[in-house]
Order: structure tokens, then sequence, then C-alpha cells
């Protein structure tokens, strides 16, 4: 279960982060002009001494290109020539990190095969393969962070990656207000500022004139119904269900607070009765006769 962080308003709590979306290999960093993402050093953030796949988990990268990064003070004489041992053609010439060059090695040879013969060179402070790295759809919301159910980095001290993939789920899709999620709970805060785009409403109904408008026996049952009170008015008493409200459908990167698993449906509530069994046919009946 996700924390949930207590408060008048709480639904769960963060740290935002930007959306991005695609794949995009280390040299690409570079050549679309993210010159400050291009300033990281590819040699400190992989794998040292060649490509990862011999250590068992294959991080894919692009066949027949190879980063080279010489020590300082490496001629340009003998960087050409140790390209020229391999027949390997430099294709990018980096200004950051100094004397990082991209190669293009013969069809001939694999990345592997190219990366140990650069690695044999005195000259050469390391070699990697160009890495493609995938960049997930990651919401703004301040407190998605929290959410380790969803992503989970260890950034709570938990296990990384025990989480539900979200962001690899939102590559694909975020959801869609065209689905309407049925709530049975302790109803829900239809006016939280991070619930109410997407909180549905019933079209037949008119809000607050105490008349049952469209007839289906609640009167002003707008966002649901409490079929404890027998009422149109399912707001929350409890908390819970405003809770499970957020982790299901929670606005999705909207800089508030937290994105549930869909960031657009609807939830549609039904706060059921605690003294008779009547309200598993009353709520049942209202979500199919007004959703
Ligand atoms: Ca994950
Ligand atoms: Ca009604
Ligand atoms: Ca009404
Ligand atoms: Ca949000």
């Amino acid at each position: 279960m996700m924390k949930q962080v207590s408060g008048s308003r709480g639904i769960t709590a963060g740290v935002g982060a930007i959306a991005l979306l695609g794949l995009i290999s280390c040299a690409d960093i570079e050549n679309t002009g993210e010159k400050e993402a291009a300033l990281t050093d590819p040699g400190q953030s992989m794998q040292p001494g060649g490509p990862n796949v011999a250590q068992g988990k294959k991080q894919p990268y692009k066949s027949g290109e190879v980063l080279v990064r010489f020590k300082s003070g490496t001629t340009s004489i003998r960087s050409a020539a140790v390209h020229a041992g391999i027949a390997a053609q430099v294709v990018h010439e980096y200004h950051a990190p100094s004397s990082l060059q991209l190669v293009r090695v013969p069809q001939s040879m694999s990345v592997e095969k190219a990366i140990e013969a650069y690695q044999r060179d005195p000259e050469v402070l390391y070699a990697d393969p160009n890495y493609i790295y995938e960049l997930n759809v990651v919401p703004n919301d301040p407190s998605f962070n929290e959410l380790w159910g969803m992503h989970n980095t260890g950034q709570l001290g938990g296990v990384f990656d025990t989480d539900i993939n979200a962001p690899e789920a939102w590559n694909i899709t975020t959801g869609s207000s065209d689905v309407v999620i049925g709530l049975l709970d302790t109803g829900v805060d239809y006016n939280h500022p991070d619930l109410a785009a997407n909180i549905f409403t019933n079209p037949g109904e008119i809000p607050g004139n105490g008349i049952d408008d469209d007839g289906n026996g609640w009167i002003d049952d707008v966002h649901g119904i409490d079929a404890t009170a027998e009422s149109g008015n399912p707001m929350d008493t409890d908390g819970h269900g405003t809770h499970v409200s957020g982790t299901m459908a929670a606005r999705g990167n909207n800089g508030i607070g937290v994105a549930g698993v869909s960031w657009n449906a609807k939830i549609v509530t039904c706060r059921p009765s605690t003294r008779s069994a009547r309200w598993t046919t009353s709520c049942s009946a209202w979500i199919t006769s007004s959703s």
C-alpha cells in the first residue's frame, strides 16, 4: 500500500520531475542540442570496462557505435592512429567532456570487440557503447516521488523497482476520460483540487434544486450517492475513499499533489450502507443508470 499523508485534504504525498517521452542515445543528447545534458560524462554513468551485456543485464545500445574518451594530453595524431588501428571513423567530437569522440566501427567488428581493442590502448581513458536510454513519462505532480508503489527508485528506502512500473505504462497511455471507475468506499471529496477534474458528473441531474431531475430515485445525485444516508451527496466522511480515489485517478501532470494510475479517468462514487445489504443494489443500480 502506498504511503498516505494525512491532512484535511490529503490523498497521498513528494518531489516533482519532468514529463519526458521517447528513446534517446548518449550521442543524441548532444546532437539534439541538449547541451546541459551532454555535459554529463558518459564514462561516469556507465559500466566501466565495456558493455554491460557481459554483466548479465542487457541495456540496448546503438550497433556499430562506440564512445571513446582519451586521456588528457593525447594528441589528435595519436588518437587518429588508435582509431585507424581498428578502421574506425570519428563521426562526432564532443566539446564536453573533453577528448570524447563518437566513432563508427567496421561492420565486421562487434561493439564488444571494438571496446576491447580501445581499452588495450594506454591512451584511452575509457570506451563505452552508445547506450540507448528510454525516457519514461514522469508527471510533474509535486508528491509523485513519494508514490513508491508506482515508481520505486529506493527513494524512501525501499527495494528498487518494487512497483507497478507506472512510468513505463504511461509511455503507452495515461488513461482516458471516457473510462468511468466506480468507487464503493466511504465516499469521495469531490471538491478536492487534485480530484475535482476527474469526478463524474451525472448529466441528467441539476445540482442543489432539491429535485430528482433525471427520475432515478435520487435527489441531486450529481457525483454519486450515499446509500447509508440515502442521499445524493457522496461526500467522503472518513478520508479513505478520497485516498483510494487518488490512487485510481488523481489528475496527473497538473502540478498538484499526486498522480493516479489513470490521469484522466472519471470517478463515480457510491457510499455503501453499513446497515443493510440493500446498498449493493442501490449502488449498482445508480452507477449503471447514471454512467
Ligand atoms: Ca519500476
Ligand atoms: Ca436523480
Ligand atoms: Ca436535482
Ligand atoms: Ca495531480
